[in-house]
């Protein structure tokens, strides 16, 4: 009988038989050192991915186990995409053990971020869906920023136990991963990431010591993420790759500000004033009379109202308008998974579009 043998970089059971079926090696293969199937071998080298056979609930369920161990949590979310990344069942999946939380790419906002505020907003959204969290961190996994905070911390508040990360799909948990194995032992990736959802698909444990382990997990699929209704072209281009940009619009009431083709923002009423949008550079902004707004919406989508592609614009949901009534000054209206509009002034009513399913919402201003 053979081993058991698991691919290193996505944590699959290495098989030699089925070539459409994860972890998938070539026998001769077999006797390399560092074992990677041929999936991760493709997403490494080549950025392509390749399906798997496993579904949403099969990596629910793997991530339930966890609630019979008794370890630390480490909660990883996207802090572009709290509403759709934050899960809000995960005391359901871990049980009670100990619960950082950690808002990672940090390394996208404007400079002009208020971290403090971010952080109590991160906090005052982890009450709000009844998780319990020891302690809130604000990392860049790709960068770097406050990573070494978050492992001092991390190793104080696992008490010599295990450390699981957790999380949706795509906020980064294998990279950050990565970036502890880089600053502890030098390594460069050693766990297989990419900008496609659903990368690791198994456990993977990296030793801490002698018994323990930091392990990384496969992500949990919500479908409220953006993620799940946009073309591989459209991801990379609703995900921003460096610093966002502000891009302010002076706006008088009963004009419209479409974001592509993917959310829309109506300035119902209110006194002449200016919004702020913060979103992926390679998203176009379009400004047009509140009169013309479906029709341009109609003749264009897809062409001048782009992303959507073709490809997107089959999966895409409907879009569903939310309104908003706005008292206070500064407050951000937030399309989760895209950025964000903050409104200077108070006593404004708009209406934000966005697909079914990826609810808009309301925060004080972050800047
Ligand atoms: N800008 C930025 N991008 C990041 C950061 N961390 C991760 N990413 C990117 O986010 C994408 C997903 O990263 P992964 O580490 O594969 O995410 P994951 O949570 O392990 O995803 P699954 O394994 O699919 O659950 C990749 O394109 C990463 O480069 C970060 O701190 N900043
Ligand atoms: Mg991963």
């Amino acid at each position: 009988m053979e081993n058991e043998i698991y691919c290193q970089g996505c944590g699959a059971l290495i098989q030699t038989t089925d070539p459409e079926k994860e972890g998938y090696t070539p026998k001769s293969s077999l006797k390399n050192e560092d074992l990677l199937c041929r999936r991760c071998f493709r997403l490494k080298h080549y950025n392509e991915t390749q399906e798997v056979s496993m579904t949403d609930d099969d990596f629910l369920k793997m991530v339930s186990s966890i609630r019979d161990a008794n370890g630390l949590v480490v909660h990883v979310i996207d802090i572009f995409d709290v509403e759709g990344t934050l899960i809000s069942s995960l005391p359901r999946i871990v049980g009670d053990q100990p619960i950082i939380l950690v808002g990672n790419k940090v390394d996208l906002l404007p400079k002009s971020t208020n971290s403090r505020k971010l952080e109590q907003w991160l906090r005052a959204s982890a009450k709000q869906a009844n998780i319990k969290v020891k302690d809130v961190f604000l990392i860049s996994s790709t960068k770097g920023h406050g990573v070494e905070e978050l492992a001092k911390q991390i190793d104080i508040l696992r008490n010599k136990k295990d450390v699981y990360v957790v999380g949706t799909t795509n906020v980064g948990k294998s990279t950050f991963i990565n970036r502890i194995i880089k600053q502890s032992a030098g390594l460069d990736d050693v766990i297989t990431t990419s900008y496609f959802p659903g990368t690791t698909l198994g456990f993977i444990e990296i030793p801490l010591d002698d018994s323990t382990f930091l392990i990384d997990t496969p992500g949990i699929v919500n479908k409220q993420q953006m993620v799940h209704y946009v073309s591989t072209k459209d991801l990379k281009l609703i995900t921003p790759d460096k610093e966002i940009k502000a891009r302010g619009y002076q706006l008088n009431s009963e004009q419209t500000l479409y974001f592509g083709g993917l959310a829309r923002l109506d300035f119902i009423k209110g006194d002449k004033q200016t919004f702020v949008c913060y979103f992926s550079n390679r998203i176009p902004i379009h400004r047009t009379k509140l009169d013309n707004a479906d029709t341009l919406y109609e003749k264009n989508i897809g062409k001048l109202l782009s992303p959507p592609d073709e490809e997107t614009m089959k999966k895409l949901p409907e879009l569903t308008t939310s309104t908003f009534k706005i008292k206070n000054e500064n407050t951000d209206i937030v399309f989760p998974g895209l950025g964000w509009v903050t409104i200077k002034g108070g006593n404004v009513t708009v209406v934000a579009h966005s697909p079914r399913d990826v609810a808009v919402s309301m925060r004080r201003s972050l800047v």
